[in-house]
C-alpha cells in the first residue's frame, strides 16, 4: 500500500521552508505553502462530498494553485482528470461526459459554457480558478483548515485519467495507477540524478504527462524547486536560465531557443542537463545546440500511457536520433506482426512492460485487451529498431498520428469533421515538416462535383469545433486522392508531394 502523495509528503514536510517554485510574476510558494494550500482544497472537495475514486476534471491555465489542485487530488485519492485549454466546448462534452467527475473545476471564462453542455448535467459541483489563483475554488479553500489525512491507497488505485484520441477519432480514457506514476518519478530523479540542488526551468503546460508527471514528479521527489512559466516564452526561458540547473521540453523550445542569438555557452552555462521528449527531435537541432552551447541535449522516450519508458544516458553518449536504453525497470521488445521477437538491427512493432504501463483504458475493456498481449506487454503502435548498444531508434508509426509542436493529432478525427462540411466529397490529413512544429497538420480535401470550398472557409470551421493545435495550418484542394490497388488512399505519396509546402516559411 502506497500513494504517490506518500512520497511526496515526506518532501514536503521535509525541506517545509524551502522555495518550491518563483513564477514569472516573481512569486514565491515554498514547499510548506503548497502543503498547506493543497490541504485546504482537498477540503474543499471532499466537503462536497468527493470520494477516493471520484474524478475531478480540470480545465483551467496553469498557475501555482493548479498545482496545488493537483496534490489535493493525490492526497484525497481524487482521480485527477487535466484538460487542454485549447479544447472547444464540444471536445470537453465528450470528455465530461465520459470521465463523468464529481466535480469540475474551470476558468471562469469557460464557466457559463461548460454549465449548458449536456454532460454538464450529471456533474455534481462546477468550481473556478483563474490563472492568477482567484475563484470560487481558492475563496473556499480559505476558510478550510490546512490539516488532511492523507488517503490510503493501493498500489494500483487509479491517480489520473488522462485522454488520448485514437486513430478511430474517438479519444479513450487513460488509467495511470499509483505504482504508474510512483515508479515513473523514482526511476527519472535517478537516472537524470536529481538533487534537492537542483532548479527546473518548468515552462511546459501541466494537462500533460510531460509537464506534470515527468517534470513536477522530478522535482518533488527530490527536493529541488523550479522556475515556473505559464507558457513557453523564449525571451523569458532565456532571462531564467542561468539560474537554473534543468530544463525540460518539447524540440520546438529548442529550435525556439536555437532562433535567438541570445543562446550561447554562457546562458546555458549553469544548466546541467537539457531533456527533450514528447516529439522526434531532429539530429540537426541536437547537433546545432550542441555546437552553441556545449550541451548534448538528453532524448528520451515516453507516451501517456506508458510514461517513460527509455531515455538516453545522464552520464555516457547520448546519440542523435535515438531515445536511449530503456529505463531500469522497463522491458522493450521489438516483433514483427506475427509477434515474433525480432534481433537487434531489424526494424519492427515497439511492445513495453514495466510498472510504469497504465492500467488499461477507461471503460474500454475489449480495447483494453486488444493493445495488450497475453505477457503483459502494451503494443506502443510505433515502430523501432534496437542497435547492438542497446539504443532504441523509433523510426515510424504504425498508426496514423501526427505529433504537431509535442502534442498528437490524430488525422481520422480531422478527416471525420472535414468530411462532414458542405461541398466536402472526402478529406486526408497528413504531417508535414514544419520548422517550428516539427510536424504540421496539412488537408488535402476532394470537393463534390461542382463544388469548390475555400481554403479559409474549411480552416474557420474547423477552429469552432476543434482544439486549435489540431486545426490545419493548410487546406489544400484536389481532384482526388492518390489510391493504391485496395483502394487506400496512399498518404505517403501525398507526404511525398506536399514535403516542401513550409520550405519558404522555415528559410525566413
Ligand atoms: C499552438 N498552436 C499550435 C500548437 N500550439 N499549432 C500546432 N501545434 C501546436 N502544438 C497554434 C495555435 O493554434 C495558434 O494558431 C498558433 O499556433 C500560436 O499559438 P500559441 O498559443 O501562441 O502557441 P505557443 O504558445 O507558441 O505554443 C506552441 C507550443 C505549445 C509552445 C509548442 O504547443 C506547447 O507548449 N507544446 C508542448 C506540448 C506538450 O507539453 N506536450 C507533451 C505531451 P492561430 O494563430 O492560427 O490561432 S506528450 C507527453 O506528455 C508524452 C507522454 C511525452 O513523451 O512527453
Amino acid at each position: 500500500m502506497s500513494s504517490l502523495f506518500s512520497h511526496i509528503e515526506r518532501q514536503l514536510d521535509q525541506h517545509a521552508d524551502k522555495e518550491l517554485l518563483c513564477a514569472e510574476n516573481g512569486r514565491r510558494l515554498s514547499y510548506s505553502d503548497v502543503n498547506a494550500i493543497s490541504a485546504q482544497m482537498a477540503n474543499v472537495l471532499s466537503d462536497l462530498g468527493a470520494e477516493a475514486g471520484d474524478r475531478v476534471s480540470v480545465l483551467v491555465n496553469k498557475s501555482p494553485e493548479n498545482l496545488c489542485l493537483y496534490l489535493a487530488c493525490l492526497r484525497a485519492g481524487f482521480v485527477y482528470h487535466p484538460m487542454n485549454m485549447a479544447y472547444t466546448d464540444a471536445e470537453l462534452d465528450f470528455f465530461i461526459g465520459d470521465a463523468e467527475p464529481v466535480v469540475v473545476v474551470c476558468d471562469p471564462a469557460r464557466h457559463d459554457a461548460l454549465k449548458a453542455l449536456p454532460s454538464a448535467n450529471a456533474v455534481k459541483h462546477f468550481l473556478t480558478l483563474d490563472e492568477s489563483g482567484r475563484g470560487s475554488l481558492t475563496d473556499a479553500a480559505k476558510k478550510c483548515t490546512s490539516s488532511f489525512s492523507t488517503a490510503k491507497l493501493a498500489d494500483d488505485d487509479l491517480a489520473a485519467l488522462l485522454y488520448s484520441s485514437g486513430t478511430t477519432g474517438r479519444p479513450k480514457g487513460i488509467m495511470l495507477t499509483q505504482r504508474n506514476l510512483i515508479s515513473n518519478a523514482r526511476t527519472l530523479v535517478d537516472a537524470w540524478g536529481f538533487s534537492e540542488n537542483d532548479c527546473l526551468l518548468h515552462a511546459l503546460p501541466i494537462f500533460h504527462v510531460h509537464g506534470l508527471f515527468v517534470a513536477i514528479g522530478c522535482v518533488l521527489l527530490s527536493g529541488a524547486s523550479m522556475r515556473w512559466f505559464a507558457n513557453f516564452d523564449t525571451d523569458q526561458v532565456l532571462d531564467a536560465m542561468p539560474g537554473c540547473t534543468v530544463m525540460m521540453g518539447v524540440p520546438t523550445y529548442y529550435v525556439r531557443l536555437l532562433a535567438s542569438d541570445r543562446l550561447s555557452t554562457d546562458t546555458a552555462s549553469n544548466i546541467r542537463l537539457f531533456v527533450s521528449g514528447s516529439a522526434p527531435l531532429l539530429e540537426e537541432t541536437f547537433q546545432a545546440f550542441e555546437a552553441r552551447t556545449g550541451h548534448c541535449i538528453l532524448e528520451r522516450y515516453g507516451m501517456t500511457e506508458t510514461n517513460m519508458n527509455t531515455s538516453n544516458p545522464l552520464d555516457g553518449t547520448r546519440k542523435p536520433g535515438t531515445v536511449g536504453p530503456p529505463l531500469p525497470g522497463v522491458e522493450v521488445r521489438i516483433s514483427d506482426d506475427a509477434g515474433k521477437p525480432l534481433p537487434a538491427g531489424e526494424i519492427g512493432n515497439l511492445w513495453v512492460r514495466g510498472p510504469n504501463v497504465f492500467k488499461g483504458y477507461w471503460k474500454l475493456p475489449d480495447k483494453t485487451a486488444e493493445d495488450f498481449d497475453g505477457a503483459g506487454y502494451f503494443r506502443t503502435g510505433d515502430n523501432a529498431v534496437v542497435d547492438d548498444d542497446g539504443y532504441v531508434s523509433i523510426v515510424g508509426r504504425a498508426k496514423d498520428m501526427v505529433i504537431s509542436g509535442g502534442l498528437n493529432v490524430y488525422p481520422k478525427e480531422i478527416e471525420m469533421f472535414i468530411d462532414d462540411l458542405e461541398g466536402v466529397r472526402e478529406s486526408a490529413v497528413i504531417g508535414v515538416p514544419h520548422a517550428d512544429f516539427g510536424e504540421a497538420v496539412v488537408a488535402v480535401v476532394v470537393p463534390e462535383a461542382g463544388r469548390r470550398p475555400e481554403e479559409d472557409a474549411v480552416i474557420e470551421a474547423c477552429k469552432q469545433d476543434l482544439a486549435n493545435f489540431k486545426v490545419p495550418k493548410r487546406v489544400l484542394i484536389v481532384d482526388e486522392l492518390p489510391r493504391n490497388s485496395m483502394a487506400k488512399v496512399q498518404k505517403n505519396l501525398l507526404r511525398q508531394t506536399y514535403k516542401s509546402l513550409f520550405a519558404k516559411e522555415q528559410k525566413t
